[in-house]
This record gives structure tokens, C-alpha cells and sequence, in this order.
């Protein structure tokens, strides 16, 4: 196996791309793709703040190097969920990776700051683990990018992220989540523009970014990810891309580029329906929001 660039020995192939790359033009691979997500998304501007949200794993601390990297300014955002050892760890990969390039990261931990942890709000609510989670995420991400006048936030899913979730949105032909799937949700009132840069690269690339880089990040899966969907999702698009290279950008990105428009109004009247929270000043459809009710229930 040779790199396409400069015939070296290559350490990786990437075969959507019909490719393989040695260490250093993987890493130009890699700056190329963000590079490209960044450019022709329109992502960030130069000058901006921004806010990465960092949770120690591969994507985020992989995000964050490649951003600094192209020269943003850019800080990180860690949340502490409470998931037993996972969280105690996964702090740790955290301030690691900023304490040692000197990278600004706020810490804030659900449990500390507000009284409950997502074992806690799992076992007092029908809410799934990941479904506790990811809203408690959104929620955080945005609150603190405001609060701090960070002007974007962004987050390390990637291709295969992205690709999956595409695939539950259209197994249920969710006309509101296929509005909304977009590599870039703009800033609206209450809402930080959300970015995810990382679009064009694939799971396997980012760990792989991670080892040439020396980035020390954590390998252990969440452990209460069982039974999430979109697991399952990314085994089946991974059985199809095996099949066939390139399945997966082509869903994905075919999908951007003559499937979404077609949605964007459904997301566009969801988001103008929205009120103000009576506790926190959040958007939300009620009159009190999803996270403070969670809050309120799980503290
Ligand atoms: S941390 Fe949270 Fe993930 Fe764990 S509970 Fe689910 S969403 S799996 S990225
Ligand atoms: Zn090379
Ligand atoms: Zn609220």
C-alpha cells in the first residue's frame, strides 16, 4: 500500500477516496476535508469564537486540534454527565488534551451545577439514557456559547454520525429532524450557530487521526449507549459500504445537496413556533423547557 501523494509506505486507506496516505499527507487529508466541510458550508468566519463540545473521545479532541490547526479560535466545552468511571475518565482525556497545548476548556458538570446526573434522570423519567443526554447536551452547549459570546459552536460528528442518523430520520420520514439534519443550523434568537466540521471524514479516519497526532483519547465506548438506534444503523450502513465504497457519503451528501431543501420549511415554522422558557429563557415550544422539566424531576 502506497500514499497516493508521495509513494511513501502508507499507513491507512481510505476507500471511499480510492485511496491510501502515509502519516503526514493523512494528516493533510484530514485539514483538506475540514477545510473543504468549513468552506463550502459556509461554517465559520474568520475571527469568530468558537466553542467546541468536548467529551474526551476521539471526534471532539480530534475536532479541536484540526480547528486550532487551520488557525480558528477556538476553546473547548466539557460536560460531566455522571456516568460512573466513563466520566471520571473521560474528564481526564479532556484537561489532558487542552492542559497540554495550552487550550482553554469550561468545565461544566451536570451533577455540581444542577443537582442531577443522567443515571438520575434515566431512572425517574422514560427518557432513554442517550435521549436524557443528548437534550441535556444541546441544551448546555447552547446556554454556555451564549452566555460566554462564543458565536458558533461546534460538535465532532462525523460522516458516520451523520450518515446514520439520516438513516432513522428517513426510516420515519421526519419532515421537522430532515429540516434540521444540516452540517450547519444558523444562529436564531436564543441559538448559537451549530456547526459540525468534521462531515466529510468517517470514524475510522478520525481514530486514525488521533494515533499519527499522538492525541491520547478515550477508546472506552459510553456504557450506557446500549441500545441506542443509531448503533444499529451504523452496523448497517457499514454491512452496505463494506458492499460497496462510498454508500455512505453518497446517502449522505446526496441527500444535502437534492434532499434537504425540500425539508428546510418544516424545521423553519418549528423554530418560529417557539416561545421563551419561564425559568431559563431557553426556546421551547412550552412553557417550561424539556431541561428544566428534566431538571426538576431528576434533581
Ligand atoms: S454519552 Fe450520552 Fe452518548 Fe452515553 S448516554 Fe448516550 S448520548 S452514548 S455520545
Ligand atoms: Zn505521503
Ligand atoms: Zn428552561
Amino acid at each position: 500500500m502506497k500514499c497516493r501523494v508521495c509513494r511513501g509506505p502508507a499507513v491507512i486507506d481510505v476507500r471511499r477516496h480510492n485511496a491510501a496516505f502515509c502519516p503526514e499527507h493523512f494528516v493533510t487529508h484530514c485539514r483538506e476535508q475540514v477545510r473543504r466541510a468549513v468552506h463550502d458550508h459556509r461554517m465559520l468566519e474568520p475571527g469568530e469564537r468558537v466553542l467546541v463540545a468536548v467529551s474526551g473521545g476521539k471526534d471532539s479532541l480530534a475536532l479541536w486540534d484540526l480547528l486550532v490547526d487551520l488557525g480558528y479560535d477556538v476553546d473547548g466545552l466539557y460536560l460531566g454527565l455522571g456516568i460512573d468511571q466513563y466520566s471520571d475518565e473521560s474528564i481526564r482525556y479532556a484537561r489532558g488534551f487542552a492542559g497540554a497545548r495550552g487550550l482553554k476548556l469550561h468545565e461544566v458538570d451536570l451533577g455540581d451545577d444542577f443537582g442531577f446526573d443522567i443515571p438520575a434522570a434515566v431512572a425517574v423519567t422514560h427518557r432513554s439514557p442517550c435521549g436524557a443526554c443528548g437534550l441535556s447536551k444541546r441544551h448546555l452547549f447552547n446556554a454556555v456559547a451564549l452566555e460566554h459570546g462564543y458565536d458558533v459552536v461546534a460538535t465532532g460528528h462525523n460522516l458516520d454520525d451523520e450518515a446514520a442518523v439520516l438513516l432513522g430520520n428517513v426510516l420515519r420520514w421526519d419532515a421537522g429532524y430532515l429540516g434540521r439534519q444540516h452540517p450547519v443550523l444558523p444562529a436564531a434568537e436564543g441559538f448559537a450557530r451549530k456547526v459540525k466540521p468534521l462531515v466529510r471524514l468517517g470514524e475510522r479516519e478520525m481514530a486514525a487521526y488521533c494515533v499519527v497526532q499522538g492525541i491520547d483519547y478515550q477508546v472506552e465506548e459510553c456504557p450506557m449507549a446500549a441500545g441506542n438506534k443509531h448503533l444499529g444503523y451504523k452496523e448497517i450502513l457499514n454491512a452496505l459500504e463494506d458492499r460497496s465504497p462510498g454508500s455512505k457519503a453518497a446517502f449522505l451528501f446526496g441527500f444535502l445537496e437534492r434532499g434537504h431543501a425540500r425539508f428546510a420549511a418544516d424545521a423553519r415554522q418549528e423554530r418560529e413556533a417557539l416561545g421563551v422558557c419561564r425559568k431559563c429563557s431557553a426556546p421551547t415550544t412550552t412553557d417550561v423547557c424539556a431541561f428544566c422539566k428534566l431538571r426538576e424531576r431528576a434533581s
